[in-house]
This record gives structure tokens, C-alpha cells and sequence, in this order.
């Protein structure tokens, strides 16, 4: 059974979830984020986490890393668990202030990504889209599928942030876009 595991973060910290297909790299940039190596579990076994497993950080916010979708080995009854699982942790978290849905920039945007962003747009979370995996493409390609990923997902091609774990390419940036999610105003002293 899909469930939330081990550590539970503390009531009332704003909270941002990075979701996407299985294996498309967000336990990686989780980990460039934090500037950590092994913060977040990089797996080489897609499909294998079904739990949402939390992070604190700096005791000021708390980042989720939702399962991956799209596994094409798993079957329809554990598809039927993570859409439970994953609306349940939408639609009922008073503390989440948006979710961080990435794109692999290989690919296509596949139907379950589609269906991830209507569920988003439904529960009327925030979202911030990020493509990554961007070292993958030469320069003159990059452009191009920031725009077709985009209009694939129906959103503003100023939305989105091209991202490399690898390089770290987009870290700023997307850390630049999560301060302000989260209402992270910068302190003095
Ligand atoms: N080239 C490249 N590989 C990446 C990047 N991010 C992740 N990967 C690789 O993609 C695979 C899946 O990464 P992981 O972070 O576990 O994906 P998750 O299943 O979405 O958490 C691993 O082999 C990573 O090393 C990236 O930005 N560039
Ligand atoms: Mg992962």
C-alpha cells in the first residue's frame, strides 16, 4: 500500500512538492537544490518509491518528493494507489503553497504529465514547471522543446526552468522562484 513514510514534517512550515514521471530526475535536483549529494535518494530502479518522502530545510520550509508516475511496469491497482495517494496529499494539505512539476527535456510531455497538470489546475495549486535533464540537448535544440514542452502543457513558456542536476544550470533560478512560493523574505543577521 502507497503511503506516506518515515519522517513526518512538523505542523505549519509552508511546504512545495516536486512531482513528475519516474525517473525524470526530481530526486536529483532536490539534491542540487539542498546542494546536498545524497539528500534526496537518486534511484536506479525507476518505479520503485510509492511513498512521499519530506525534507526539512533550514527549519523554514519543508520539500516533498512525491513518487514518480508513469512506470510502465506497475500495475493498474498500484496506478489506482498513487492517484489516490497524490490527490488525497493535494487536495487535503493546508500548507502546500505549489508544486514543482518536471519535464524531461528528451521527451515529449506524456499523457500522465498532462493529467498531472489538470489535477493541478483542478485543485488550484500553483505550479512551476521545470525542464530538465536540459544538458542532454545542444544549444540550438534547448529553445525549441522549452517551447513545444510548454505548449504540450498549456502553459507560458516564461513559466518554465530549464534545469540540469549535472551542471546545476537553473538552480539559481529555480530557487530564486521557490523563495518566492514560499514567501521567503530574506533575513538580516
Ligand atoms: N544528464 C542528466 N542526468 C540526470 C539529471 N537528473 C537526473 N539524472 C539521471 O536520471 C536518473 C534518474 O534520476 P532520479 O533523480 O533518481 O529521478 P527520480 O526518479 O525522478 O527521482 C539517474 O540516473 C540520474 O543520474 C540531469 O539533469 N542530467
Ligand atoms: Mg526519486
Amino acid at each position: 500500500m502507497a503511503s506516506a513514510g518515515g519522517w513526518r514534517p512538523p505542523e505549519g512550515l509552508p511546504e512545495v512538492a516536486f512531482s513528475g514521471r519516474s525517473n525524470v530526475g526530481k530526486s536529483s535536483l532536490l539534491n542540487r537544490l539542498v546542494r546536498r549529494k545524497a539528500f534526496a535518494r537518486v534511484s536506479k530502479t525507476p518505479g520503485r518509491t510509492r511513498e512521499i518522502n519530506f525534507f526539512g530545510v533550514n527549519r523554514a520550509f519543508i520539500l516533498a518528493d512525491l513518487p514518480g508516475y508513469g512506470y510502465a511496469r506497475i500495475s493498474k491497482e498500484r496506478q489506482g494507489e498513487w492517484v489516490h495517494l497524490i490527490e488525497g496529499y493535494l487536495r487535503h494539505n493546508p500548507h502546500l503553497r505549489g508544486v514543482v512539476q518536471l519535464l524531461d527535456a528528451r521527451h515529449d510531455a506524456t499523457d500522465d504529465d498532462r493529467r498531472m497538470f489538470a489535477l493541478l489546475a483542478d485543485v488550484g495549486v500553483p505550479a512551476l514547471v521545470v525542464v530538465t535533464k536540459i544538458d542532454k540537448l545542444a544549444a540550438r535544440q534547448r529553445a525549441l522543446q522549452v517551447t513545444a514542452l510548454a505548449a504540450q502543457c498549456g502553459v507560458s513558456e516564461d513559466q518554465v526552468i530549464p534545469c540540469s542536476a549535472v551542471t546545476g544550470e537553473g538552480r539559481d533560478d529555480l530557487a530564486a522562484s521557490l523563495a518566492a512560493l514560499l514567501d521567503l523574505t530574506p533575513t538580516h543577521g
